[in-house]
């Protein structure tokens, strides 16, 4: 007999996705495709600017497609009936992107980078980073349209990107798996615990970007040198 693909398999145990099997796997197959494509401009991006000033500003990049029974979680928790079209309409964080770089200005810099190019459409900023939540979670997150093409022409898909520093993801590890114990006796002093680890990251990534700053000069004309390439 035949083996199953993995995803295959745990959609046909999905009640409310036996219908929609084939337009769901389309659908994936979509996203995965536009989460690939921001994936590859942000190479690019490091690649040029490893080149300009011969170090990269991103150490890490990860992309993940959501699952199948967390989009049905997510889509039953908002009360929407599960279509394609409402997964598609409701849904931004189908395809994720998570950025990890050295220094908070890199984050700027990328995503200033990014949303300049002519066929990126933002849909939604939320700058975690200026304005942290209360618990001390700080990242850029982008929720952006991008073009994918196919045989049947061009669609728009949005892709989720995360910006963060490598001390803010470090710290966001350890906050999710907070996030997800439930009866945790001593919940609270870990949350405040938490919250003292994130403000001096925070103090701690400034400091690093000082120190950069002192070691190679404030090279901002360079940078705008490097964000204005085509007009040069
Ligand atoms: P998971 O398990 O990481 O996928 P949304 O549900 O995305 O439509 P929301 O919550 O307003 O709406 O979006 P937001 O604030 O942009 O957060 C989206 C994602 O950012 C989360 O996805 C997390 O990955 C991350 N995030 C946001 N806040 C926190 C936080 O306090 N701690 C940590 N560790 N991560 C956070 P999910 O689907 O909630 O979770």
């Amino acid at each position: 007999m035949e083996k199953k693909k993995p995803l295959q398999a745990d959609l046909e145990q999905m009640e409310e996705l036996q219908n929609i099997t084939q337009p769901f796997m389309q659908m994936l197959m979509e996203y995965q495709c536009a989460m690939e494509e921001v994936a590859t401009k942000l190479k690019n991006l490091n690649e040029e600017f490893a080149l300009l000033y011969n170090r990269n500003p991103f150490e890490t990049i990860k992309t993940r497609l959501k699952r199948p029974t967390s989009i049905l979680e997510k889509m039953k928790r908002r009360g929407f009936a599960v279509t394609i079209d409402n997964m598609r309409r409701e849904l931004t964080d189908i395809a994720g992107v998570r950025v990890i770089c050295s220094f908070q200005e890199d984050i700027y810099t990328l995503a200033d980078l990014l949303l300049e190019q002519d066929d990126i459409r933002l849909i939604q900023k939320k700058d975690y980073i200026k304005n942290p939540k209360p618990n001390g979670y700080r990242s850029l997150h982008l929720i952006v349209e991008v073009p994918v093409f196919l045989s049947s022409g061009k669609l728009l898909r949005k892709v989720e990107i995360q910006f963060r520093t490598i001390a803010m993801d470090f710290w966001a590890s350890l906050d999710h798996k907070l996030r997800y114990k439930k009866d945790l006796q001593n919940g609270e002093v870990i949350a405040a615990q938490l919250k003292e680890c994130a403000d001096a990251i925070s103090g701690i990534d400034e400091k690093m970007q000082d120190i950069l700053i002192q070691i190679e000069g404030d090279d901002e004309p360079k940078r705008k040198r490097f964000s204005n390439l085509e007009e040069e």
